[in-house]
């Protein structure tokens, strides 16, 4: 998708609003749309609930967090001045590299001017009668827009479960998606860990050394690949600079959003050595390649995940010393995929450490918090500090936990309540001139190239109604049915319909009383980037009909 041309009339009525745009979030997604939109002349302002830039990569902060993808996908590659002055120093970077790498692009770009800290956004009403949304901050100040951005993130709001006795504990407890700033002193401290999703598979290596136990209380084992890290250096680097455009390029063109090379067989299509071979290679370039790069059916064919399934299981054997704890980490009730497979690094090896437990809690699970710890059936485990790994309510849970109120009083949540509709997870019906970058039903994908795909289209349909005289962005409700039932039909042809008894985040499987349903699509990127070119090509077709005698 192209960047559009600078918008020539202005639409929407905005002699009498403070911004054109107000933007929530200064991660990729706010920092991204900001970017596009001053590109077009347009005046906006992004508010974030932080004291910096970074969204995902300013809060999370706990030892260990790093990117699952490599550097050269994990970018933007819309500006010039950033790819060419900015070096990468790891191959899969850490959170503070991340975190810096966001600062640069909002200083390269000049974007600080236009961002607001401290200010969370508690409520965003649409008004009718101005065809202006009214944002609201906690502090109670109210700024008003023609458009309204959510770039607020997919994985940004944290879930922690409600266990009996939390508040007694009289320990340290952490969630690793609001890591406190300064860090957390855990040396030669007993703790608790909640989670083994990519958060807590990446914390376990880092702070086993250092603590004195680790009791890591498991209730689903996951398929943790290996990837292994290393620096980047001059050379590669450079290389990189050079082959931005194509490497975003080829990322748009793949399922999955990186530039992968797309296997042509299926695992259950070649001998076993073959596939052996294959799956090693793929094992030892790490990652997602594993997942992406050896079979072309590992998401598809139930026999062909079993094989990898298996083989990621006799390699956690391999690797961990004690048979039982071996047989504890190995997934065996859901298939690889079935849940988001998380890299690891000295993952399962961290297991032989002495000083590392793992806690079988799948069957009664923790029966209370304790003053001192944790109560699991008759086993009382003291500790000194807990934390909880335990995720997010993906998707929706940013936008359904503020207020955002569209036509006639309708509620975003309540909107969705019954099940997800939304026009390509970018717009919704009753929601006027309302975008979300990496909103519900958007692709399960790499996502800083599907922020960048977003960003600019969103940028270019503000720019059509600008030019073109629409008062109100609308999908309609034929385009919002149309596309729930694709969204459930790609995903239901997917392994990863078998993740809910898993908790899988993306069937919003792992919030309780949350409905069970795709809340990604599964049919690729590559496929949603295309029909997202195809309306933007046709008039953005499905985005504004239903709104325009109405506004
Ligand atoms: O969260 P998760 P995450 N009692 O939902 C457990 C992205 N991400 O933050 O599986 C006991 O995967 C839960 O157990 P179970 C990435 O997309 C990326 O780790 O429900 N346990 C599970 O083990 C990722 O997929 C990166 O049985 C409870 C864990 O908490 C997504 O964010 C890094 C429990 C939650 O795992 C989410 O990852 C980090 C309870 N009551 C995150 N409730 C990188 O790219 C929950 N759990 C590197």
């Amino acid at each position: 998708m192209k960047d559009s041309t600078v918008a020539n009339t202005t639409a929407a009525s905005s002699a009498e609003a403070d911004y054109d745009a107000i933007i929530i979030g200064a991660g990729f997604s706010g920092l991204g749309m900001l970017h596009h939109l001053n590109q077009l002349g347009l005046r906006s302002r992004v508010f974030d609930a932080a004291t910096g830039v970074g969204g995902t990569w300013y809060w999370n902060r706990y030892p260990g967090a790093r990117t699952d993808s490599e550097f050269y996908y994990y970018a933007f590659s819309f500006s010039r001045e950033v790819r060419e002055e900015w070096k990468w120093n790891e191959r899969y970077p850490s959170q503070p590299e991340v975190l810096r790498y966001l600062e640069f692009v909002a200083k390269k770009l000049d974007l600080y001017k236009d961002i607001t800290f401290n200010t969370k956004i508690t409520r965003a009403k649409y008004d009718e009668d101005n065809n202006l949304w009214h944002v609201t901050t906690a502090s109670g100040d109210t700024f008003t827009a023609r458009y309204l951005v959510s770039g607020m993130g997919a994985l940004s709001a944290p879930s922690r479960p409600d266990i009996k006795g939390v508040s007694s504990f009289k320990g340290e407890i952490y969630q690793t998606a609001t890591w406190p700033k300064e860090g957390a002193d855990l040396a030669g401290k007993r703790v608790g860990l909640i989670g083994v999703g990519a958060s807590g598979v990446q914390i376990v290596p880092v702070i086993a050394p250092i603590v004195k136990d680790l009791y890591v209380l498991q209730r689903t084992p996951n398929y943790v690949v290996a990837s292994s890290n290393y620096e980047v250096n001059e050379d590669w680097m450079n290389e990189i600079r050079k082959d931005y455009d194509n490497i975003h390029k080829q990322a748009t063109s793949h399922g999955f959003a990186v530039p992968f090379k797309k296997p042509v067989v299926g695992a259950k299509d070649v001998s076993p050595d073959e596939r052996e071979r294959i799956f090693e290679d793929g094992w030892k370039e790490g990652g997602f390649h594993f997942m992406l790069e050896t079979f072309n059916d590992l998401a598809l064919d139930e026999e062909s995940n079993a094989y990898a399934s298996d083989f990621i299981r006799r390699k956690i054997r391999e690797t961990v010393k004690d048979a039982a704890t071996a047989e504890l980490l190995c997934p065996k009730d859901y298939p690889f995929n079935g849940k988001r497979p998380p890299g690891g690094h000295g993952y399962y090896e961290a297991y032989n450490r002495q000083n590392v437990h793992l806690v079988d809690i799948r069957q009664n699970g923790i029966d209370e918090v304790t003053e001192t710890g944790v109560r699991i059936g008759d086993r009382h485990i003291e500790l000194d500090v807990l934390i909880f790994a335990t995720g997010f309510d993906a998707m929706t849970g940013t936008l359904t936990r503020i207020d955002i109120v569209g036509r006639d009083g309708l509620v975003l949540r309540d909107k969705w309540k019954d099940g997800l509709k939304t026009n390509m997870g970018i717009a919704v019906n009753g929601f006027p001139n309302f975008f979300m970058i990496l909103g519900p039903q958007t692709p399960y994908a790499n996502l800083p190239v599907a922020i960048q795909e977003a960003v600019g289209w969103v940028s270019r349909a503000i720019a059509f109604a600008d030019a073109n005289g629409i008062r109100c962005m609308e999908s309609t409700v034929e385009a919002e049915d149309a596309w729930a039932a694709e969204v459930h039909r790609a995903g239901s042809a997917t392994i990863m319909a078998k993740g809910a008894g898993a908790h899988a985040w993306f069937l919003g499987a792992n919030i309780p009383g949350k409905p069970t349903e795709f809340n990604v699509y599964m049919g690729g990127a590559d496929v949603y980037l295309k029909r997202c070119e195809d309306i933007a090509s046709n008039g953005f077709v499905g985005f504004h009909e239903g709104a325009l005698t109405t506004c």
